[in-house]
Order: C-alpha cells, then sequence, then structure tokens
C-alpha cells in the first residue's frame, strides 16, 4: 500500500508512520506564473516538457488561487496556511508584515516540529529572519521582492555562487539532494525569482522565442477599460500606454524565455532526485504565487481580480498521488494542510486553508463553495464554480479607483470580457454574491 493510502485509512495509521516511511517533500515556488501557461495545458507555443512531466503523472488543480495575488501576501499566506486578513502581510495595509505570533506554527516550523528536515533555496519574501522560520537549511537565499536575475548568493557552505537565479537556487538544490544522509525525510522549497520581471531570460531561451507566434491573449486590451486603482503601479509601467500588439508579443516571448529556463533547471533537480533514488518517495510541488497579465485587459502586472493574475497552475505528484485533473475551487494556503495530512503530521490550530488530499484521492469533489480575493483597499473579488464578482472602489484620498461592480460568467465568457452587471436575470446571482462578499 502507498504510504499516503495508508495514510488515510486511519489516524492510527497516519500516526503509525516511520521516519522511513515519510514522503520527502520538495516544494517549486515560482513568481508570476500565470494562470494554466504550460504546454500539457494546450499552449503549444511554450516549452515546458519538466513541468509537463510532473503534471502527466499527478494532480492538477485548475481553479488555484492565490487570495491576495502579489507576492508578500501570497508567500505569507502559502507559509502560514492562512488568509491574509489573518497574517496581516498586505502591502500596502493591514499590519504591512508578518504577523510575530504565527511564526511558531509556519510550514517550515511545522514540517521540522514533525521530523522533517528544511531546507529552502532562493526567494525569501517574508518579514523576518528566515531561520526563525524554523529552516535548517537555507542556501542561495534571496531576501526581497525582486531584483536582477544574474545574481551572487551564498551556499550553506559559506561558498558564494554567481550566475542566472533558477540556476544558482536549483544547483544549490541539487547539493544538497547530493548530500542528503536520509536519517531524516526532508522539506525543501525551492522559491525562483522567476519568471518575475526582469524579463533577462539567458541569451539562449531569448533567442529559443524570437522568431515564434506566440499566442496573443484573447483578451488583449490596448487600455483597460477604467481606472482599477492600479494604473501607475510599477508593473504596469513597463511599457506605455495604449498598449501596442509587437511590444506585449516581445514581452510574452521573454516571459516564456525565463519560464522554459526555470522548467530546465527542475528538470535537473528531479533527475538529481531520480539519481539518488529518492524520487519514488518525494512528493514534488508546483505552483506560482500568482499569476500575471501580459496584454491581458490592458494590463501588465498582477494588482487585479482577473484568473490570469489571480490563479496559477498547481500541480502535487508523488507517492499515492493519481493521476488527476481536478477543477475545485482551492487556495494556495490550502497546500500546507494538504502537505501535513500526507505526512501524518497534525494541522495546527492556526492554519485556516483546508486539507485537499480528500480531493486528490477523489473522496470529495470540493473543499469550498466560494473563493475571494482582494487587493489592498480597492479591490475584492468573490466567485464559485461559475460566476465571478469584482467589486472595484474609489479612493477618493489617493485619486485613484472606481466605484463600480462587474459579474463575469466563467463558464460561457472564461476570458472575462463581457460584464453582465446590469442584465436583469443575473440580478438574484449578482445579490447572492454580494451578500457572500459582505460575510468575507
Ligand atoms: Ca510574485
Amino acid at each position: 500500500m502507498h504510504i499516503f493510502s495508508k495514510l488515510l485509512v486511519s489516524a492510527a495509521s497516519a500516526a503509525s508512520l516511520t521516519a522511513a516511511e515519510k514522503p520527502n517533500v520538495l516544494f517549486f515556488l515560482a513568481d508570476d506564473h500565470q494562470a494554466a501557461l504550460l504546454s500539457a495545458l494546450g499552449n503549444e507555443s511554450i516549452k515546458t516538457p519538466h513541468l509537463d512531466t510532473l503534471l502527466n503523472r499527478g494532480t492538477y488543480f485548475s481553479n488555484a488561487h492565490a487570495e491576495f495575488p502579489t507576492s508578500a501576501p501570497s508567500r505569507a499566506s502559502i507559509l502560514s496556511g492562512c488568509s491574509g486578513l489573518t497574517h496581516g502581510a498586505i502591502y500596502p495595509k493591514w499590519t504591512n508584515y508578518f504577523k510575530p505570533e504565527l511564526v511558531p506554527y509556519t510550514w517550515t516550523q511545522t514540517m521540522k516540529n514533525g521530523g522533517y528536515e528544511t531546507a529552502w533555496m532562493g526567494k525569501w519574501n517574508t518579514n523576518g529572519p528566515i531561520e526563525s522560520f524554523g529552516v535548517d537549511h537555507p542556501s542561495c537565499v534571496k531576501v526581497g521582492g525582486m531584483g536582477p536575475h544574474w545574481l551572487k548568493a551564498k551556499g550553506f557552505d559559506g561558498k558564494t555562487y554567481e550566475g542566472f537565479s533558477s540556476t544558482v537556487f536549483c544547483d544549490a538544490a541539487i547539493r544538497y539532494i547530493d548530500s542528503y544522509n536520509a536519517e531524516k525525510p526532508f522539506f525543501m522549497t525551492v522559491a525562483f525569482t522567476a519568471p518575475h520581471d526582469p524579463r533577462t531570460p539567458p541569451k539562449e531561451f531569448e533567442e529559443m522565442y524570437k522568431n515564434v507566434d506566440v499566442p496573443f491573449p484573447k483578451n488583449f486590451m490596448p487600455n483597460h477599460p477604467f481606472d482599477d486603482g492600479y494604473t501607475n503601479i510599477r508593473d504596469e509601467r513597463l511599457l506605455p500606454r495604449p498598449r501596442k500588439k509587437d511590444a506585449v508579443m516581445n514581452e510574452i516571448r521573454k516571459y516564456y524565455g525565463l519560464i522554459t529556463q526555470m522548467d530546465e533547471q527542475i528538470g535537473r533537480t528531479i533527475k538529481a532526485l531520480e539519481d539518488k533514488k529518492l524520487l519514488d518517495n518525494t512528493i514534488i510541488i508546483f505552483c506560482g504565487d500568482h499569476g500575471l497579465g501580459l496584454g491581458h485587459h490592458g494590463l501588465l502586472g498582477k494588482f487585479n481580480m482577473y484568473t490570469h493574475s489571480t490563479q496559477t497552475p498547481l500541480i502535487l505528484a508523488g507517492p499515492g498521488i493519481p493521476k488527476s485533473k481536478k477543477d475545485s475551487l482551492v487556495y494556495l494556503h490550502d497546500i500546507y494542510p494538504t502537505i501535513c495530512e500526507m505526512a501524518g503530521l497534525g494541522i495546527p490550530k492556526t492554519v485556516e486553508g483546508k486539507s485537499l488530499a480528500s480531493i486528490i484521492l477523489g473522496k470529495e469533489e470540493k473543499v469550498r463553495d466560494f473563493i475571494f480575493c482582494a487587493n489592498s483597499n480597492l479591490q475584492r473579488m468573490v466567485r464559485n464554480d461559475r460566476y465571478k464578482l469584482i467589486r472595484f472602489y474609489r479612493d477618493e484620498k489617493e485619486k485613484k479607483g472606481s466605484n463600480k461592480f462587474v459579474l463575469f460568467d466563467l463558464k460561457t465568457d472564461p476570458n472575462e470580457m463581457t460584464n453582465l452587471i446590469d442584465s436583469p436575470e443575473y440580478a438574484d446571482i449578482v445579490k447572492m454574491l454580494k451578500n457572500e462578499l459582505r460575510k468575507w
């Protein structure tokens, strides 16, 4: 019987998992990875062979949401298993930092307490020193939100490593795997800074897409149709307005280059696991911290409530995880409790996310009926399995944003182009969704 299957038979068997039986966990966290953007998900222009392989042997969640689709709040949610309204790290409001009282109950600390050796490579964008989050082995950690991809980083061995971000981080992961002594199971995170801008992939990967006719967003607009409150945020100023097709295509090509380069490093890391005969007992997770707009709705960033930005591909593969596609409504902060259940660890009471283990095993179809997302004080969203309501706010003090509601039918209009808010036949749906949003 697979470890995971055995684990779910009863609480007693979960508790009886020995250190040798516990699965290792390898978490690949990409930075700004757009919803559904993998070759295996139907985009024939992008090359993601290693992520495709992972997807084809695991469970893919097609509706995985970042509640606050920007790096710091999303990563704080992933680490704490909590809503941004609880952990507080919402830029530019709420507390602006990760609440210290949650630090003892973070994912990394919980895994360490449960007998795991914990390692972290790459981006650390959470308030507080990484060691205080129960990370035993921080290596080539890049503190902060963003920066050049060509970087220098200090390895766990004290040496300085230099190169392209995703390569440096995965080299550190491979060094860890090569020296791993299997006394304890490991929980390793490789937190990329790709495919976040600056969109400067290594030359080979830029050349790869130079003459490729990449798919142009179906919901491209030269400008967002109204002031959404984030018109002048940094991401949105990366190209002039109105957006021009050629310039947008160029951004998309370089974004693809960053993803393919990252995919190659993910492949090297998985190969290192295989060589060490650890692959069969390792759960591998992949997701972005949220998505991104690249010409979609006239946008270039993630500060919005559209699918391309609030959602990111989420894949889990490994022992006992069947090949499957799930459309259930999930949050990225569900991953932490899911892994706790799969590893036979207790889920701390502070965790607000829900374990997806029952969905993965086909025992349940959903763990919730609604998803809520937000960006600071200017945007709120609620959706169910079909309809999405977005509430835009006007900040009179800052003179930005619009006082406006938008409703989309995600089934008939997956590109979110037709606002149904004023159609009388949707009045009951609007009322119901507004009521849910009020309760949130
Ligand atoms: Ca990000």
